[in-house]
């Protein structure tokens, strides 16, 4: 008998044993909690922009650094953006960053969640160096969040996935809107929504991290919330999607591929959550990294290999 698509799934993504890389405790100042980091290589080193939050509960990002991105973080001393004066929109934080090269730019565009008074809105910002950034302001009105850019335009677009709440229908998906200059930007286009009822994704659903393109398409690592009695469940879950058409979903699996089972992902701040925001591949090889928030406490790792992972889709993923 084949094995199940479960039986694969389960296998896919393999925890980093040194699990969680990240925590609280190895930061160079006082905090609360690490999570949710973009990730990037610069030169030979992974670059992961942490999403810290303070004592006082609100958010900032600063950079962590490692020549294997394993091991050996070194945490720089203070944030590279955080909020400040005249930052209305950014003054209840920054979180849950996505970082994109961009060689057009020659920079990386890092897409984040500002967070103000009028609700969580979606800004964006550039870097060449991860010592200095530039804002470029918020592009997507509260409410809207889990902002990523693609690492290329399409069709002469920059493409923007985020993901706008829609309270007449309470409704969280993903969606995209396009822009010719990162300030401009057309109206959203739906691109895959959360799936009704029981699923492990019904409740919500957004980006990962910035869809990485594959000879199949855009592979799209998202998160789904189910709600249930003890609080919400954060999983993680695949689809491909057309290379030139992005808002087109080509495939998309049934079962989550990554969902909280280590003691790590169980207990924190906030219980039974794996949040993706990064993802890595180093140059000539066939595995990727998966760089994740864990209970919103600390930030862990998983790995898998890329062909496997596109056969899988491939197999047992579904149209939409
Ligand atoms: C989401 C985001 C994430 C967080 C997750 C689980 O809405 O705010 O930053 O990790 O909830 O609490």
């Amino acid at each position: 008998m084949p094995p199940s698509s479960s039986a694969i799934s389960n296998g896919l993504f393999r925890r980093y044993p040194g699990n969680p890389l990240l925590s609280p405790n190895r930061w160079p100042y006082m905090i609360n909690a690490v999570m949710n980091a973009g990730a990037a290589l610069v030169d030979d080193a992974t670059v992961l922009l942490c999403r810290v939050e303070d004592r006082r509960g609100l958010s900032h990002l600063t950079v962590a650094r490692s020549s294997d991105g394993f091991s050996n973080w070194v945490v720089d001393e203070e944030p590279l953006l955080e909020s400040g004066p005249g930052l209305l929109h950014e003054s209840w934080g920054v979180e849950d960053p996505r970082l994109t090269r961009v060689d057009e730019l020659d920079a990386w565009v890092i897409a984040y969640t500002s967070f103000g008074p009028g609700g969580p809105g979606l800004s964006l910002a550039t870097t060449r160096d991860f010592r200095t950034v530039e804002r470029l302001g918020m592009v997507r009105a509260p409410e809207d969040k889990n902002g990523a850019l693609l690492s290329r335009r399409v069709g002469g677009d920059y493409i923007l996935f985020h993901r706008p709440v829609t309270h007449l229908t309470a409704r969280a998906d993903i969606w995209l809107s396009r822009s010719k200059d990162l300030h401009s930007w057309s109206a959203p286009e739906p691109v895959m929504s959360a799936r009704p009822g029981g699923w492990w994704d019904s409740a919500r659903i957004g980006i990962g991290p910035p869809p990485m393109e594959t000879s199949e398409g855009w592979l799209l690592i998202y998160h789904g919330v189910r709600q249930t009695v003890a609080g919400a469940l954060y999983r993680a879950g695949l689809a491909l999607l057309d290379l030139d058409d992005p808002s087109r979903v080509l495939k998309r699996c049934a079962e989550w591929v990554l969902g909280p089972s280590e003691p790590y992902e169980l207990v924190g701040d906030v219980p039974g959550v794996v949040f993706p925001c990064g993802l890595t591949r180093p140059p000539g090889s066939d595995e990727i990294r998966l760089y994740y928030g864990a209970a919103d406490t600390t930030i862990a790792l998983a790995t898998a290999s890329l062909p496997e992972l596109l056969a899988f889709i491939l197999e047992h993923g579904e149209a939409e």
